[in-house]
């Protein structure tokens, strides 16, 4: 009998992946470049369902029962590459290749237009939830033909994780359509963590709270508007200690925060999109910011901190201002996030249901948060939102946070406290309400030294110039 599906890859994403598979009652077909690792999970797991394995990718292949569906879980770049074209010798019109390693979107644009001329389904698919998720239910977004949606769905909702009977997989557009968002959910996961961050900053370094005390409001947090994986888990780890030192763990971690690139990825694309994803863009800089040690040190030598700082009289106050900033922050980084995705599918020609990425987004993957919900209902409302920020409900929501989120912004200032997420989210807001803003400047500076033109507000669309050089005439341009 041959298997439903099959899985190459088998390091830590491939092998809880087949696992999740046969666990659902799925025959999965199982391979690896090096054999030991496809004998080793067999061994170790056979138990857990119907394993086929395979040594060749010869063998790999002819155990799958037709349209072949055959999921990629190796090293992004080189090794997808390579692999793909290995199984595509040996395929036929009509199977199915998906990629669920993080690929940039482009390759996967790239690699399915390519595979579509031999007539193969490449089907770019996020997966997001670590290797925990792969095991016991990711969130997946699959990108790709719709026809190929049609035999892989199933099987992907079947494995994805459930959250009020709905499952947290969908299809999210066509060809690279899966990664992007992938990648937007990676982006907003960056901002998500930079805006935590900023709030255990001033409770530590404003309000004098100690991690073990800051875990507790954490924990208060995540019964409420911002209960979320990432909060629940800023309390485990705020309230861990060392076992070494007896230290709070969070104060013998070197505060150097890496990157693997999706974040990069997203508001490099961004600025080719023309999107302000301030959010993501800040968090993105604060973490290479925080690796740039020697210009720290230096800093650190010759430039001081506010002569005085204000004391906090209310701490309690405090608290909750931080909570309201947060949150308020937290919807401005998604309202950004969710303006990338729409503009992305107006430039690529994909037709993307923004609410139902929110909808898959409740479950599996690390930014998992109730406030999903909230999203999935405004775009329910208004399929055609111009920003997240004008729902009703997130309006409401920002609108009753904003004299806390400015004292935060205030205070961060005040006590020489970087807030980077904060304070950038805050300036969004009042940039996208301004009735007008100094890009007028900006335009009347480009007209003078360039000759880059302007529009009145009097005069529709027609642009104009003023000969600066001469007498300051203004023309038609
Ligand atoms: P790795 O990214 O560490 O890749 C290891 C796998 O790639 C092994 O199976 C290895 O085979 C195979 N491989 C390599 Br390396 N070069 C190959 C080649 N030229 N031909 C064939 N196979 C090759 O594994 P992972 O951490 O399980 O991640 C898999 C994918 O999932 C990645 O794209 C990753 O970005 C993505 N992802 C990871 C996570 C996570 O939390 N780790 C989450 C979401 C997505 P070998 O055993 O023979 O060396």
């Amino acid at each position: 009998q041959k298997a439903r599906i099959g899985v190459t890859g088998l390091a830590v994403m491939g092998s809880n992946l087949a696992r999740n598979l046969a666990r659902h009652g799925f025959r999965v077909a199982v391979h690896n470049r090096s054999a030991a690792k496809t004998k080793a999970l067999v061994e170790q797991y056979g138990s857990e369902g119907e394993f086929v394995p395979a040594e060749t990718t010869a063998d790999f292949v002819q155990s799958l029962q037709k349209p072949r569906q055959v999921i990629i879980m190796v090293k992004a770049g080189g090794p997808t590459d390579a692999v793909i074209d290995e199984l595509a010798e040996l395929m036929e019109p009509g199977d199915m290749i998906v990629d669920g390693g993080n690929a940039h979107f482009a390759d996967t644009r790239r690699r399915e237009k390519a595979l579509k001329e031999r007539g193969l389904h490449f089907v770019g698919t996020g997966i997001s939830g670590g290797e925990e998720g792969a095991l016991n239910g990711p969130s997946i977004m699959p990108g790709g033909s719709a026809e190929s949606y049609q035999h892989l769905g199933p099987v992907l909702e079947a494995i994805a994780a459930q959250v009020d009977g709905v499952p947290c997989c969908t299809h999210v557009g066509e060809d690279g359509a899966g990664h992007f968002v992938k990648m937007v959910h990676n982006g907003i996961e960056y901002a998500d963590m930079q805006l935590i961050a900023e709030a255990f900053d001033l409770l530590t370094n404003v309000a004098g709270m100690t991690p073990a005390e800051i875990a507790d409001v954490f924990r208060s947090w995540n019964t409420g508007d911002l209960e979320s994986y990432l909060v629940e888990i800023t309390a485990e780890v705020l309230g861990h200690v060392d076992a070494a030192t007896g230290k709070p763990f969070v104060e013998i971690i070197a505060d150097q925060a890496e990157q693997k690139g999706t974040g990069r990825w997203t508001v490099q694309e961004a600025l080719e999109l023309g999107v302000p994803v301030t959010g993501i863009a800040e968090a993105v800089f604060a973490r290479s910011l925080s690796g740039h040690v020697g210009q720290r040190a230096a800093a650190q030598k010759v430039l001081p901190g506010p002569s005085s700082k204000p004391s906090i009289a209310d701490r309690d106050a405090f608290v909750e201002d931080v909570r309201q900033a947060l949150y308020a922050s937290k919807v401005v980084a998604y309202a950004q996030g969710f303006d990338e995705i729409r503009t992305a599918a107006d430039t690529y020609g994909w037709q993307i249901d923004l609410g139902s990425m929110a909808t898959i987004w409740r479950g599996g993957c690390i930014i998992r948060a109730r406030f999903l919900n909230r999203i999935k209902d405004a775009y329910d409302k208004d399929g055609s939102l111009p920003s997240l920020l004008v729902d009703e409900y997130f309006a409401d929501a920002v609108i009753k946070a904003q004299e806390s989120w400015r004292r935060v912004v205030v205070a961060a200032t005040g006590a020489g406290v970087p807030a980077p997420g904060f304070s950038s989210a805050l300036s969004y807001y009042d940039a996208l309400r301004a009735e007008r803003l100094p890009a007028a400047l900006i335009q009347g500076l480009r007209d003078f030294f360039g000759a880059h033109t302007y529009r009145r507000v009097d005069k529709g669309d027609a642009s104009f110039h003023t000969l600066w050089s001469a007498d300051r005439t203004e023309q038609n341009a």
